[in-house]
């Protein structure tokens, strides 16, 4: 949809978002594109991401092991890039929801921080959080914003230990709890909204199939198809900052 295009709403959706009790919202990069923060696979940049390595191997669990500190190059950057973004309507539009529904449930795979920045609460972060540290010794996680930027690895004020980004790298299992959560909340929801994800990396992507499975209604914002188009109800195509909104009430 472009500006000023005007998109349908199917009635059904209406009528859905009126009766719904518990909602199961999945983000992912494409939620945060208006906010100025790069996508993963939109855009085309499926190749070398960071010194002529991909994504998937930058950002994966060999690095904390063979490469520490380019590990925290790459997240430096990372912080970096979003230390200029702030959150769209699409972000803002999700906060309001927690009050408007009984249960609001929002896992995102984002590390940006952006739904918290929102006022988001209880946001289930599946892949963790780019502002955080997490201590490798102790397991101790602090706010890299009260360190020293000049310290890496940045050391863990509880124990002394070496501390890694706090984010679930390639080929690491999320964190037990947050899974949890999410899981048996997207098999419990009658109304699973899937917005800007490319629905490729797992375990996440299953959260909408199991929502789906447990007979909720299910609805994917994204201005491109994805291996979920097919499975949903329905389908809003077009940017998730420009389309949210039109769902208030
Ligand atoms: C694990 C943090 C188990 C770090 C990330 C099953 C099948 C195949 C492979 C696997 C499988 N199970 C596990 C795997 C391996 C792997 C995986 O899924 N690989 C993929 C590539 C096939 N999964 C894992 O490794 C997971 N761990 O399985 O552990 C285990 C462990 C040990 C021993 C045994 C088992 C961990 C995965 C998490 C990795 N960390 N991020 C970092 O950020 O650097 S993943 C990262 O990439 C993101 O968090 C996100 O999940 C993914 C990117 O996807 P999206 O967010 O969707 O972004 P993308 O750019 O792709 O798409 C954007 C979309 O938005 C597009 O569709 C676009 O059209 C749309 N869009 C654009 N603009 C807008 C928009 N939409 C709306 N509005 C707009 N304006
Ligand atoms: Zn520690």
């Amino acid at each position: 949809m472009h500006a000023g295009q005007h998109l349908d709403i199917p009635s059904e959706l209406r009528e859905r978002l009126r009766s719904a009790r518990s909602v199961f919202v999945l983000t992912g990069a494409g939620v945060s594109a208006e906010s100025g923060v790069p996508t993963f696979r939109g855009g085309g940049q499926t190749g070398a991401v960071w010194k002529g390595m991909p994504f998937e191997v930058i950002s994966s669990a060999r690095m904390v092991r063979n490469n520490l500190p380019e590990l925290w190059e790459w997240f430096d950057y990372r912080r970096g890039v979003l230390s200029d973004c702030r959150p769209n309507p699409a972000h803002e539009t999700i906060a309001r929801w927690q009050d408007r529904f009984q249960t609001l449930t929002l896992a995102t795979q984002n590390i940006d921080g952006l739904h918290d920045e929102a006022g988001s609460r209880e946001v289930l972060e599946l892949h963790g959080n780019a502002w955080r540290a997490r201590c490798m010794s102790c397991g101790g996680r602090e706010d890299l914003r009260d360190k020293r930027p000049d310290v890496r690895p940045p050391v863990c004020v509880a124990c002394g230990g070496q501390m890694r980004p706090d984010v679930v790298l390639f080929g690491e299992m999320l964190p037990e709890e947050v899974w949890a959560i999410a899981a048996s909340r997207a098999a419990a929801c009658d109304l699973c909204f899937v917005v800007g994800t490319s629905a490729i990396v797992y375990p996440a992507a299953g959260l909408p199939q199991a929502a789906l499975m447990s007979g909720a209604f299910l609805v994917e914002v994204n201005p491109e198809p994805t291996p979920l188009s097919e499975m949903c109800d329905v389908t809003l195509r077009g940017a998730a900052g420009e389309i949210l909104p039109l769902l208030d009430d």
